[in-house]
């Protein structure tokens, strides 16, 4: 009989995705000003920028918003042929993990720092999934400054969230797994005895951004999903949407979703950072990359570090409680006032608001349902605030306006809801083409949301765009939420999978871009900061290059004395000290990329001659009216030919 049931909620499902993926026409959903409220005139400037997830490509890309325009994409967790990201000596540390070079990722999440509760600009925080770590960009230079890998986790799909003075970014693990120290080499089937879930703290030090992993929480062998910080009166606390919490270890479609609650887990994360502090916890044998990258030096490293400290959870009183939430909790947001926490379960039909009053409340008065391996589960009635009843199918992730609205997606019934936080009562309800995943308010996050607009980060396109073969485009679309009915105003593709983004004011960080590197505070290993020291050295096979680069000629551009089976570095400096003038390098042949150098930046581009001959190299950035002409030859011997080393550009170049 149940098995009959379960069938019949799936095909209902089933029935209801198809549906809401029924084509309408686009005209009926968007009206005649919409053109204008998303119009912004060649030479103007977009009002916010978003920083949206590229999904498995990996990377970030930048949008301005209203316009929905493509501004940059910032390589992270992938290499980067444009830029020479991962390709180029002094980036591919960034990709290093406990498993090697990692050439590339599964990015999901961002989240911008914040002071207050609120943005601050100063750095934006990015996921990992696949191979766990977590990414710091600065966003003076739109750059990623440093990479942490997460050991004793898996799947870091719930993270990067941030406290609300960023004093951590945490992150849990949507894999548990036997932590690294422990006997690993075990049948899977034991995983509700052997396996653990963990909670990953990691210290951002204010001033630098630095981060390490200040302690970890070993948990119930659980999922963790999408999460939040408390603000205002919950500061101090974390909630986690967790499921799994059946403890199933294959075909979690079906053995995942038995439960008819599962939890959100409220830390009070202070409170542990105090026992963390005092002394609690082991220290645990486990190996993470950290990769740290300088713009002084203009390079990276990597320290492979070798243990963490861990705390168990059922080792610790008062800090840690269930919420019990229907129905495979996917969102927990807390709404900008800090005091409700909407919880969304990607298979309840209704929303549950739960109360940080309520909670703590209840906690005094020891209001429990039992426990949970060990952890008090608070009575859900003690706890509420109240349902949205009839919401939607499959909510995921709810955000809020400056007004007191929640606007939860919904991935089933393919729509964006708005609803009162107090009242719960629905306001209106738009679809969106098609099947949205998490959607974003400009700082619908935070203690002060600024409105205006709603994203919703879209699964499917099916229709909606000029079709390209087999994949179609991914997109996102673009809602006004100023007035009382939300207004659908622009569809706009993206790269990847456009997972989350999280959406900023333009104004609090145009001021602050950085425009050149200073060539003056250029500490790179193989600098040269003026064209006549530009030189080639030999030592045995390896062959270094001190080249130049300034409109329009590369110093030196005529090389001999190469051979086969040398190792050659070009090391090259930008001279430029203007705005927006890179130079880029390539050499025929060469199996890694281009590199892209930034005024003032010195780059390092291996190379391994394969053929006799003269190769060429050229500027690949059109950088001048002569940039074509902004090129050079390499003459190649075989190995041990007796070609002398000779170099120059102009009158200095090599002569008969
Ligand atoms: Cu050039």
């Amino acid at each position: 009989m149940k098995k009959i049931l379960k069938n019949t909620v799936i095909t209902f499902l089933g029935l209801v995705f198809f549906a809401a993926c029924k084509p309408k026409s686009a005209s009926d959903a968007v009206s005649g000003d919409a053109a204008q409220k998303v119009y912004v005139a060649p030479g103007e400037h977009d009002e916010f920028y978003s920083f949206t997830s590229g999904g498995f490509s990996g990377q970030i890309s930048v949008y301005g918003l209203p316009s929905g325009r493509l501004l940059k994409v910032l390589p992270v967790f992938s290499q980067d042929p444009e830029t020479g990201y991962g390709y180029g000596e002094d980036t591919k540390p960034m990709l290093n993990t406990s498993h090697g070079f990692v050439p590339w990722g599964d990015q999901h999440h961002l989240a911008i720092s914040q002071t207050n509760g609120e943005y601050d600009g100063r750095w934006l925080f990015a996921n990992e999934n696949n191979t766990p770590r977590i990414a710091r960009l600065d966003l003076t230079t739109f750059t990623t400054a440093e990479i942490i890998e997460i050991p004793n986790s898996a799947g870091n799909h719930s993270s990067p969230f941030i406290t609300d003075n960023t004093e951590y970014v945490v992150a849990g693990t949507r894999f548990s797994v036997p932590f690294a120290d422990e006997n690993v080499d075990i049948p899977i089937s034991s995983y509700a005895e052997n396996f653990s879930g963990a909670l990953s703290f990691i210290k951002v030090n204010p001033e630098s951004g630095r981060m390490n992993i200040e302690f970890q929480l070993k948990t119930p062998p659980v999922n963790y999903d999408l999460s939040h910080t408390g603000k205002g009166p919950s500061s101090g606390w974390f909630f986690f949407s967790t499921y799994n919490t059946e403890k199933a270890h294959t075909l979690l479609e079906v053995n995942a979703s038995q439960n008819d609650k599962d939890f959100i887990l409220a830390l009070n994360w202070k409170k542990i950072e105090e026992l963390a502090k005092s002394g609690k916890g082991r220290k645990v044998k486990s190996k993470f990359a950290h990769n740290v990258y300088d713009h002084d030096t203009h390079s990276a490293t990597s320290e492979i570090i070798e243990e963490v400290l861990v705390l168990d959870i059922k080792d610790l009183n008062d800090v840690a409680y269930y919420i019990p939430c229907p129905k495979s909790p996917h969102g927990a947001d807390v709404d900008p006032t800090g005091e409700y926490i909407v919880g969304s379960g990607k298979l309840a039909s209704l929303i549950p608001v739960f109360s940080f009053t309520k909670m703590l409340k209840a906690i005094d008065d020891k209001k429990f349902d039992g426990d949970f391996d060990g952890i008090p589960v608070l009575n859900y009635d003690a706890v509420l605030h109240g349902e949205v009843e009839k919401p939607g199918l499959g909510p995921l992730h709810t955000e809020f306006d400056d007004k007191g609205n929640a606007y939860t997606s919904f991935f089933v019934s393919s729509e964006v809801v708005k609803w009162d936080v107090k009242t719960l009562k629905v306001l209106d309800r738009q679809p969106t083409y098609y099947s949205t995943g998490h959607l974003t308010v400009p700082g619908g996050d935070t203690k002060k949301p600024y409105g205006k607009y709603l994203v919703a980060w879209n699964k499917i396109t099916k229709d909606r765009y000029l079709p390209t073969g087999p994949e179609l485009t991914q997109s996102a679309q673009l809602f006004d939420i100023s007035g009382e009915k939300m207004e659908l105003l622009l569809d706009f593709p993206t790269i990847g999978e456009p997972h989350y983004a999280q959406i900023i004011p333009a104004s609090l960080l145009i001021e602050k871009q950085k425009r050149i590197y200073d060539i003056n505070q250029n500490k790179h290993k193989y600098v040269v900061k003026n064209e006549n020291d530009s030189r080639v050295e030999r030592n045995g096979n390896r062959v270094d290059v001190y080249m130049t680069l300034i409109r329009t000629h590369i110093t030196p551009d005529n090389i001999e004395g190469i051979k086969l089976g040398d190792e050659v570095y070009f090391h090259i400096t930008n001279l430029e000290q203007d705005w927006d003038l890179p130079h880029g390098f390539a050499i025929l042949g060469n199996n890694n990329s281009e590199v892209l150098i930034l005024p003032g930046e010195t780059r390092t581009l291996k190379w391994i001659p394969t053929k006799v001959g003269i190769i060429p190299m050229y500027c690949t950035d059109f950088c001048s009216a002569l940039h074509q002409e902004m090129q050079g030859y390499i003459r190649v011997s075989p190995a041990g030919s007796n070609t002398p080393l000779r170099f120059g550009t102009g009158d200095k170049a090599p002569k008969n």
